[in-house]
C-alpha cells in the first residue's frame, strides 16, 4: 500500500518519505498514473479539505505543496519522455494574481512528453506577457491555468486581448475552479479537468 503512504507523506510534509517512496514505486513498476492520481494529487485535495476546515494554514499547504513538488520531480522524466516530433508550441502559465504552479506544471510537463514545445512562463503571468511570448515564440496554443476564483476573469482579460487584436493564437483553460461552461462563456477554445486530458484538447485544436 505504498501508494497510500506517499498520500500520507505528502499531507506528513515529508519530503525524504515521498521521494522515498515514489521512486520506489516506480521501481516496482506501479502505473504512474496511480501514483499521481491516488497519491500526489489526491494528497493534495486532503491538504486544500483540511485548510477550509480550519485544522491546515497556509504554512502547511506550502510545505504539502513542497513534499507533492519533489514526488513531481521525480516523475517528470517519465511525463515528459516520448513522442519526439514536434506537435506545436504552447506557451503556458498561472494567470496574475495567482501563485498555485503544481497543476499548470503538471500539464506542461504532459504537453511536453506529448511533443509539444513548451514554453512555461511560471506563475503570476499577465496578459502582455502570455501575448509577447506568444509572439516570440510563434506559438499555436496559450494555456492559462488558475486555482483561485478570483484570478479566473483574468483568462477573459487574455482571451479578449486576443480576439480583439485580431491574434489567431488558440487559447485553453483550466485548473480546479475552471469549468467548461465557464471556458465557453469566456470564450476560450479548450478545456480540460486535467492534465492528460489538456493534452488530448491540445491534440484536437491543432488538427482543426
Ligand atoms: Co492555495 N488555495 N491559496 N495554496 N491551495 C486552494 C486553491 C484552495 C481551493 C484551498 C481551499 O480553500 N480549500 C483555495 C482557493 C479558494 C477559492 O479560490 N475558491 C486556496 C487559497 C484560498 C489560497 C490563498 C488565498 C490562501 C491565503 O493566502 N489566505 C493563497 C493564494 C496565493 C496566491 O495564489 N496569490 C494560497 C496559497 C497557496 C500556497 C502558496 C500555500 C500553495 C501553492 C503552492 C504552489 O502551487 N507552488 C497552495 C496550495 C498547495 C493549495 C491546494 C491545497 C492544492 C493545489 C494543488 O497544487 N493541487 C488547493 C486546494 C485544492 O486544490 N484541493 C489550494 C494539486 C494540483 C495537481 O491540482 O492545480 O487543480 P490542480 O491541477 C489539476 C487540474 O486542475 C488541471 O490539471 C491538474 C491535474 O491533472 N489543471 C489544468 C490545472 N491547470 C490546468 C490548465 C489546463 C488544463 C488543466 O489547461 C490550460
Amino acid at each position: 500500500m505504498s501508494v497510500q503512504e506517499i498520500y500520507d507523506g505528502v499531507v506528513e510534509f515529508d519530503i525524504e518519505k515521498v521521494v522515498g517512496l515514489v521512486k520506489q514505486e516506480v521501481s516496482l513498476g506501479t502505473d504512474v498514473s496511480e501514483i499521481l492520481s491516488q497519491g500526489l494529487i489526491g494528497a493534495m485535495d486532503e491538504v486544500g479539505q483540511r485548510y477550509t476546515e480550519g485544522e491546515f494554514f497556509v504554512p502547511e499547504m506550502l510545505m504539502a505543496a513542497k513534499a507533492m513538488k519533489a514526488g513531481l520531480e521525480v516523475l517528470k522524466p517519465l511525463l515528459s519522455q516520448g513522442d519526439n516530433e514536434k506537435k506545436g508550441t504552447i506557451v503556458i502559465g498561472t494567470v496574475k494574481g495567482d501563485l498555485h504552479d503544481i497543476g499548470k506544471n503538471l500539464v506542461a510537463m504532459m504537453m511536453e512528453g506529448a511533443g509539444f514545445e513548451v514554453v512555461d512562463l511560471g506563475p503570476d503571468v499577465d496578459t502582455e506577457k502570455f501575448l509577447a511570448t506568444a509572439k516570440e515564440k510563434n506559438a499555436d496554443i496559450i494555456c492559462m491555468s488558475a486555482l483561485l476564483t478570483t484570478t479566473m476573469p483574468a483568462m477573459e482579460v487574455t482571451v479578449k486581448a486576443i480576439r480583439e487584436q485580431g491574434l489567431t493564437y488558440k487559447t485553453m483553460v483550466g485548473g480546479a475552479p475552471v469549468s467548461e461552461d465557464f471556458a465557453k462563456k469566456i470564450g476560450a477554445d479548450g478545456w480540460s479537468s486535467d492534465a492528460p486530458g489538456a493534452v488530448e484538447m491540445a491534440r484536437q485544436l491543432l488538427a482543426k
